[in-house]
């Protein structure tokens, strides 16, 4: 499949690895909107927060199970924003669901 995020999750892209494990990555977006910028996604292909299901719905709760010790790994200490886009109006670029850690700075009100 042609998919960016599986190719980062596979090892074939090379990424700036925050947090990794049998089930899920964590690395710095390549284009970051905040001083920190991490994105979290399910090893296991998902298209978006559409695509989410009883058999694969596991991922996202581990997924925000696991986001307090990304952000802190990623050295964020003082809050964070969590987004997901989900498709054409939010911009989703990356058909693989993704979560945005945002933090390391006062945010401002609305970003992204
Ligand atoms: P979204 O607009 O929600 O689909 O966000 C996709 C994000 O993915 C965007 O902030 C940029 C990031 N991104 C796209 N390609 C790459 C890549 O090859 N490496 C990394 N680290 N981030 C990427």
């Amino acid at each position: 499949m042609d998919c960016i995020f599986c190719k980062i999750a596979n090892g074939e892209i090379p990424s700036k690895k925050v947090y990794e494990d049998s089930f899920i990555l964590a690395f710095h977006d390549i284009n970051p909107e905040a001083k920190v910028h991490v994105l979290v996604i399910p090893k296991e292909h998902i298209h978006s927060c559409d695509f989410v299901n009883k058999s694969n719905s596991f991922n996202v709760s581990y997924i925000f199970e696991k986001i307090p010790e990304i952000a802190r790994l990623a050295g964020i200490t003082n809050g964070y924003r969590v987004i997901t886009n989900c498709g054409e109006d939010a911009c989703q670029s990356v058909k693989h669901l993704h979560f945005h850690i945002l933090g390391g700075e006062k945010l401002p009100e609305q970003i992204k």
